[in-house]
């Protein structure tokens, strides 16, 4: 697509996904870094989530994550969100942090782990319906340390079984989402390791299980691309967690370890189709060092960017010059765009929307930062794992 119309309509209406945990406190195995100001409480978490999209306008959803932001009154939270003229976005399950895990969640030997993992996957469903969520996201740390430890292939149907259970059980509107993980905390054999694995169970489920892809999921060098084009051509791409990496599971902020990948990854997504809501674009970052909600403005900013390249492809050049074997034609179509300064672009796209051209500006105008370090005193702090 290379009308500039076109690209700014497409800006315009694509939803970037934050997630509730990016705005707490959080920190490597070493060492939390607290900062001044963090939210205290889920509702906090949206009062923040609420500043990105005051100043993007297209950040409305925010994912959360159970237990992390367990609350009471689940529906009170979404309507505390809608306030705020936000929605709540994918329910993170959580079958990680109990110590019943140590052996795996619902690939556990033992029934009665087993049924505890199910039974939470299930909670997590009834939070979809109380808050209006459309998607529950599926991460476990399921696998072993030892070769022999258990049976790879046992696990794989005692993962099947639950997992049906848990398909049987969301609405005409909801969805599950698969995450995969090469390795972590599993080191060696994770039981859904891959994309491969993650498609298999959800083609076997049925259409309302899709894949999702968390860009710091995979080995060095992996072409993610080509894993984001295949599960759009096969009708599976559910969505991201985006962030980078330069080793393994970093969740820094996206675009920001490799912005060529980014762009590349969007460019398949916009030639699958996949630029619409059935593709959540979600953030999966934590941001350890550096202040947390201008870092996902940031993180907003740089997947618009990566879009907006995307989006200046010349298409037509393109398959043109694929078309007649012109190899560096084709490749200098695509290095065009990516090489273009789109900044000038989103600055009018945010102009038309009503927005400062400079989200991060805007933010720091706001005085948002002074007032939450004034007021958020007292209680404790949310981090990531309270
Ligand atoms: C696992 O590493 C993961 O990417 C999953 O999405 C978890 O739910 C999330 O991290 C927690 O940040
Ligand atoms: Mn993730
Ligand atoms: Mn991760």
């Amino acid at each position: 697509m290379s009308d500039l119309s076109a690209a700014k309509a497409a800006l315009k209406s694509q939803r970037i996904e934050t997630p509730s945990w990016a705005y707490a406190n959080s920190g490597t195995r070493f060492k939390v870094f607290a900062q001044k100001g963090v939210p205290r409480t889920p509702q906090e978490k949206l009062d923040d989530a609420a500043r990105v999209q005051e100043v993007t306008g297209v950040a409305p959803v925010v994912a959360l994550h159970i237990p992390w932001d367990r609350v009471d009154d689940y529906a009170a939270l979404a309507r505390h969100a809608e306030d705020l003229g936000l929605r709540v976005g994918a329910i993170n399950s959580n079958v990680f942090q109990d110590d019943d895990y140590r052996l795996g969640s619902v690939t556990n030997p033992d029934p009665a782990v087993r049924r505890k993992a199910v039974d939470h996957l299930l909670e997590c469903v009834d939070i979809m319906d109380a808050t209006g969520s459309r998607d529950l996201k599926l991460w476990f740390s399921d696998g072993t340390n030892y070769p022999g430890q258990d049976d790879i292939v046992a696990r794989q149907d005692r993962l099947a079984e639950a997992l049906a259970e848990v398909y049987a059980r969301l609405g005409d509107d909801q969805r599950m989402l698969l995450e995969y993980k090469l390795f972590e905390p599993a080191f060696y054999a994770t039981d859904v390791p891959d994309w491969g694995t993650a498609y298999a169970h959800c083609r076997a489920l049925g259409p309302k299980a899709q894949v999702v892809v968390d860009t710091g999921h995979h080995a060095p060098g992996t072409n993610i691309e080509f894993i984001v084009a295949v599960l759009l051509r096969e009708g599976k791409l559910g969505g991201f967690d985006f962030n980078s990496r330069f080793y393994a599971d970093d969740d820094l902020m996206v675009g920001a370890a490799d912005p060529f990948q980014l762009f590349r990854i969007m460019f398949e997504v916009i030639r699958g189709g996949g630029l619409g809501p059935d593709t959540a674009f979600m953030l999966d970052q934590c941001h350890n060092i550096e202040p947390k909600i201008p870092a996902i403005i940031r993180s907003v900013m740089n997947v618009q960017e990566a879009t907006a390249k995307a989006l200046l492809v010349d298409v037509p050049a393109l398959r043109e010059a694929q078309r007649t074997g012109d190899v560096l034609g084709a490749n200098a179509v695509l290095m065009d765009a990516y090489n273009t300064d789109v900044r000038p672009l989103l600055a009018e796209v945010r102009e038309e929307m009503g927005l400062d051209p400079d989200p991060i500006a805007a933010y720091r105008r706001s005085g948002w930062a002074e007032r939450i370090v004034a007021e958020r005193v007292g209680g404790t702090q949310a981090g990531w794992g309270a």
